[in-house]
């Protein structure tokens, strides 16, 4: 299950936040756009945060991490189609290149929130906090949207969950 294949990487992730407490402020050619978490039901445990992140900068930059006391851990995401299926993988970082911006959004990119340590309400802010590949943190505001989409719902998000394998 998702839950016990983290729990490691939750471990390296917390030590990696804890070395980044100190660094400097983020550079001003990252900034963050759009940023929202997926409204879910009571029962659910998990949920993503979206965004579009923008790089003005001329060099290529990556997300790295995150992390939110709304949650046991944050991971980041991908889809990706394996033979005509899409699956959900954790990845290591998340590409911004140098003058282009990426979305996270349902179907791809997402960061995942997992072991929400309490329900989620629409209108309620979560701190969110990304770091970035040169050391820097930011910590955000993420409100709490209802997000209609058509192919990848939050159920079909759950059942990509369940079909996680390899971590
Ligand atoms: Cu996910």
């Amino acid at each position: 299950m998702l839950q016990r294949c983290s729990l490691t990487l939750r471990g390296s992730l917390v030590a990696l936040l804890a070395s980044l407490a100190s660094s400097a402020a983020l550079a001003d050619t990252l900034s963050v756009d759009d940023l929202h978490v997926r409204a879910v039901p009571p029962v659910s445990t998990t949920t993503a945060a979206f965004m579009v992140l923008h790089n003005d900068g001329d060099e290529d930059r990556s997300l790295v991490g995150a992390s939110t006391p709304a949650a046991g851990a944050a991971e980041l995401h991908n889809h990706v189609n394996v033979d005509g299926v899409m699956q959900m993988r954790q990845v290591e970082s998340i590409p911004v290149p140098a003058g282009e911006h990426v979305s996270l959004a349902p179907g791809g990119y997402h960061l995942m929130l997992i072991d929400l340590v309490a329900p989620l309400h629409e209108g309620d802010e979560l701190a969110l906090t990304l770091a970035f590949d040169e050391g820097e943190s930011l910590t955000l505001d993420a409100p709490v949207r209802r997000i209609e989409t058509m192919g990848h719902g939050q159920r079909e998000h759950e059942e990509s969950a369940m079909s996680h394998s390899g971590h």
